[in-house]
This record gives C-alpha cells, sequence and structure tokens, in this order.
C-alpha cells in the first residue's frame, strides 16, 4: 500500500511531515555544537549606531513568528522601529517609568540583586541602538461581527516567539537585551496600537558598542537544571 501524501481528520487535512534525519551522532554532535553557540550569546547594553538592513529585522520577525502558540492563533505583533524621534520618545517615556521603579517600586532586596548587572534607570541604548524591536502580545481578536474572542495560552505563546527572535538575533550576528520598563502601556500610546495588544517585551537591536562590557556571570551547571527520571 501507497503512503498517501494527505489525510484527512475532523474534515481538515493533514500532510506528511518530515523531520531532518540525522544519525545518532550527528545528533550528538549537532546539539553540542548549537549548545556551545547559543552558550556564546550574552544581554548587552552597550551598542554602535551602526545600521541595520530592514532586510535582516523581516527576517528575524519571520523566524519569531515561526514560534509554536496556543491553538495557532499567532497571538503577537511585532513592531520594529528605527524612527529616531519614535525611539527618543520611548526612552524619555521608559526612563520616567525606570526612575520611578528604582527609586519607589523596586525592593532594595531588587536592586541588590541587580547590582551585578550594573542596570540604572538610563537606557541610551533605546535611542543608540538601530531598531527597537517591541513584541505586543494580542490578548483578544475580534471577528467578522466585532465579536471579541480571548486567546490561548498568551504569555506562553509570545514568550517563545520572544525567546525564537532572541536566538535569530545572536544567529545573525547581532545583540539585544529583554528591556521591561514596567508598566509597559506607554508603548501602546506612542505605538498607537489597537486595544487587544499589549506590550511584552522591547529588544533593542543592533551591533555591539566596540568594546562592549558585560557583567562576569555565569550560567548555572547542567545538574543544577535538570533532573533526570530514567
Ligand atoms: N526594568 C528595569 C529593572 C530590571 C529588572 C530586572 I528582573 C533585570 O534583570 C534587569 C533590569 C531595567 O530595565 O533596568
Amino acid at each position: 500500500m501507497t503512503t498517501p501524501d494527505h489525510i484527512t481528520r475532523n474534515g481538515y487535512t493533514h500532510v506528511i511531515y518530515e523531520a531532518d534525519s540525522f544519525s545518532a551522532n550527528e545528533s550528538v554532535e549537532r546539539s553540542k555544537a548549537f549548545h556551545e553557540w547559543l552558550d556564546t550569546r550574552r544581554s548587552v547594553r552597550e551598542y554602535s549606531n551602526q545600521e541595520v538592513p530592514k532586510e535582516i529585522i523581516d527576517n528575524l520577525i519571520k523566524s519569531a513568528s515561526t514560534a509554536p502558540s496556543g491553538a495557532h492563533k499567532q497571538p503577537w505583533t511585532f513592531c520594529a522601529v528605527s524612527n529616531p524621534a519614535l525611539k527618543s520618545e520611548i526612552r524619555k517615556a521608559a526612563e520616567a517609568e525606570e526612575k520611578e521603579s528604582y527609586e519607589h517600586r523596586m525592593s532594595e532586596r531588587w536592586k541588590k540583586d541587580l547590582e551585578p548587572l550594573g542596570t540604572d534607570m538610563y537606557k541610551p541604548f533605546l535611542e543608540v541602538a538601530p531598531w527597537l524591536i517591541i513584541a505586543f502580545k494580542k490578548v483578544y481578536e475580534f471577528d467578522e461581527q466585532g465579536n471579541k474572542h480571548n486567546n490561548y495560552y498568551v504569555n506562553e505563546s509570545i514568550g517563545i516567539a520572544c525567546g525564537m527572535l532572541i536566538s535569530a538575533i545572536h544567529n545573525a550576528g547581532l545583540v539585544t537585551l529583554t528591556h521591561t520598563p514596567s508598566p509597559m502601556n506607554f508603548l501602546t500610546k506612542i505605538l498607537d496600537r489597537p486595544s487587544n495588544e499589549r506590550a511584552f517585551l522591547l529588544l533593542p537591536v543592533g551591533y555591539p558598542k566596540s568594546p562592549a562590557y558585560v557583567p562576569d556571570i555565569h550560567r548555572k551547571s547542567l545538574e543544577e537544571v535538570a533532573v533526570y527520571y530514567d
């Protein structure tokens, strides 16, 4: 019997999926190489103002948008900002929130935990980096009749998409940082987003300043993060 190239389930077409096929040894090598490459990624706070072509940003967003999502709703919009006036407006508003956070909202313990990272209320990277990508989650959608429908697992979905975006940025030889000025609703206003979208994460994208310094911190070992049940 020949294998059909598609079947029907619940009246919907399902097509054959073929995964890449590697030998066990090849898989070991590839998984090792991937980890070693991913482990070279660092969150970078010091940017060069060197331009990044829009085509690269298009590809990064397309990569992020390959993420799995609840009921395949793809509940996200990625806003890519290179306009200097808008970047300045975002910096001004973000720094105003950060000032409030650092001076009043964050606990002493929290600020102590951030000391090794060297963060503060000043965010020059919001103007220096050639691009800011702001990931908005779509909490609900409107159907043709204008009725609201909640999306599913929205935080999980956009979190995964942002993880894939960060990996895509690293793959392109660019750097980023997960910036979360809180609250982030000023971004809805500045970028004129519809009411069903909430800002989730702001990522500056660009080349690092030369030299760029990052904190001398290290990742947990496998033993610290994994538990096996054989
Ligand atoms: N949003 C602030 C504070 C901050 C909080 C955490 I948790 C960090 O890992 C880093 C920073 C800021 O961007 O400075």
